[in-house]
């Protein structure tokens, strides 16, 4: 009999038997987003309520069997799946997926780990709110995952990333306790403030099980543009621009390379790309307004014609209705799956100051044009909070296993040194994973290291919640 048959059978006592699964197809929940890596799970449990959790994760401390929570398997940096061993489960959030309350006067929803964070924007525009946290992957991601990774998204620059919307949190701890931390305050000074600690943290401390949110109140009018600049330094003094004409109303500022264009060109021939990829970049922008839809596109046709006139854009188009504005943005989003669709790739998820951006990618593209002829940089991101996706594909007709294996190493090198002498951070917003564990040893301080490790020591002595991932393993 196998070692873990009186584990499974508790598992199954717990959960029931149908949500405990050990055959048959697993390769959802085993293989990671970007197919850069293939687990194997001893068992996929999915727990359907907080006490499951709380069940499942004592079974595991029981066993002596480590976890890897997972929600909607999007993570960009291998941190979601398990390892090969085939001894660690896979914690599912997916069945969690109750809104507990929206609480109009708090402007808070407090929601489960599982919800996916399109049903929960969907929930909360119907009752007349703002759950303003945007990513392309919104119809499969999770909150519980959105606050795993602290995710960030197209809305950061007016509303912060998933930390700055979290007020509170439920989370079951390493023991398979419950700490109740679902508070709806915005003030509330008494010690550490603990729910940070569990945001960003990668499944690495405990599972969270449920959030408070914040809420906003829906904009009258929400209005969509696309233009053209010459060169990325246009696109940030257009940025600029955009700031200070539109205020708060700047809810959105993308940009995005020509190349990145063309693969959205290529693979999705269906969505209509504006202009004639002759402009080296082409920004989104997007203005809400709480006055009314003439007052927001009075102020975007102002601040369009003022960055013509500049010249750091040379054409631009509002959207004329809402299924238009979608289509802009559809555009934006396709860029990350016409690049799988390319094939694969390396990928800089980089923050930088926005001052620094076009000396760093003006530098940084010519090195690695150095360093690997060919290699054709895909380059866009949110530009308006300083997020680069400054991610590179094997040249063209070039085998992408052979160039990820020749050339990932140096390619990363040569960029997190730049990113390191421009004062940026390697990790913006997918995390560390088990992608980028070594290059958060060469690229955090030796004190910030030590701090994290004696905090994974603290609330995880025994290195059961997602061994592996963010931190190196501890020596034996
Ligand atoms: P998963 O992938 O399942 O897990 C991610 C990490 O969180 C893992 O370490 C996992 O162990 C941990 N985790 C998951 N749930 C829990 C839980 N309940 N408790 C504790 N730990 C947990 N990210 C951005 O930040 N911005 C973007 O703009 C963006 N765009 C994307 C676009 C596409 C097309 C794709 C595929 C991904 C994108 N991502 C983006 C990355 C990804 O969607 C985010 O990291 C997202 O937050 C992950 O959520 P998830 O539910 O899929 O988490
Ligand atoms: C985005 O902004 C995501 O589209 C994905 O963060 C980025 O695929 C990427 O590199
Ligand atoms: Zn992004």
């Amino acid at each position: 009999m196998s070692r873990y048959h009186a584990f499974l059978e508790q598992l199954r006592a717990s959960v029931g038997a149908a949500h405990v699964l050990t055959e048959g197809d697993l390769v959802a929940w085993e293989q990671d987003w970007r197919k850069r890596e293939r687990g194997k799970a001893l068992a996929v449990v999915r727990p359907g309520s907080t006490e499951e959790v709380a069940q499942v994760v004592q079974a595991c401390a029981q066993h002596q069997v480590s976890l890897v929570p997972q929600g909607g398997n999007t993570g960009m940096v291998v941190g979601s799946t398990p390892d090969a061993s085939g001894t660690q489960i896979v914690l599912s959030l997916q069945r969690m997926q109750r809104i507990r309350r929206l609480d109009p006067a708090n402007l808070t929803v407090t929601v489960e780990a599982g919800c996916v964070l399109q049903s929960l924007q969907q929930a909360c525009a119907d009752a007349g709110y703002l759950f303003p946290l945007s990513l392309a992957s919104q119809g499969s991601c999770t909150i519980g995952g959105n606050l795993a990774t602290n995710a960030g998204g197209t809305q950061v620059l007016r509303y912060g990333t998933a930390r700055e919307l979290c007020l509170g949190l439920e989370v079951v701890n390493a023991e398979g306790a419950v700490w109740q931390g679902l508070s709806g305050l915005r003030k509330d000074n008494t010690g550490y403030d603990l729910r940070h600690l569990f945001i960003g943290s990668e499944g690495t401390l405990g599972v969270i099980t449920a959030a408070t949110m914040k809420l906003y109140p829906l904009p009258v009018a929400t209005l969509t543009a696309f233009a053209a600049v010459p060169s990325l330094a246009a696109a940030v003094r257009l940025l600029g621009l955009a700031q200070q004409q539109l205020g708060s109303g700047l809810t959105g500022f993308e940009v995005m390379g020509q190349f990145a264009l063309g693969l959205v060109r290529k693979h999705f021939a269906q969505l209509p790309v504006p202009f004639d990829g002759s402009s080296a970049y082409c920004v989104v922008l997007e203005n809400a307004d709480h006055e009314s839809e003439d007052h927001a596109r009075q102020l975007f046709e102002r601040l369009l014609e003022h960055a013509l006139q500049d010249g750091c854009a040379v054409d631009a188009v509002v959207a004329a209705s809402l299924a238009q504005a979608r289509q802009l943005w559809q555009v934006r989003e396709s860029i990350p799956l016409a690049q799988a669709q390319e094939g694969l790739n390396i990928k800089h998820d980089i923050s930088l100051p926005v001052s620094s951006i076009p000396a760093f990618v003006e530098e940084t593209a010519a090195a690695i044009e150095q360093a690997c002829a060919g290699a054709r940089l895909v380059n866009y991101g949110h530009l308006g909070d300083g997020n680069l996706h400054f991610n590179v594909q094997a040249p063209a007709g070039a085998d992408a296993e052979a160039f990820l294996r020749d050339q990932e190493g140096p390619i990363n090198a040569l960029v997190y040194d730049a990113v390191a002498r421009y004062q940026g951070s390697i990790s913006a917003e997918h995390g560390i994973g088990s992608l980028k564990r070594e290059k958060l040893v060469q690229h955090k301080s030796p004190v910030a290291l030590d701090w994290m490790h004696s905090i994974k020591r603290a609330l995880d002595p025994h290195n059961r919640m997602n061994p592996g991932r963010l931190l190196t393993p501890p020596a034996p």
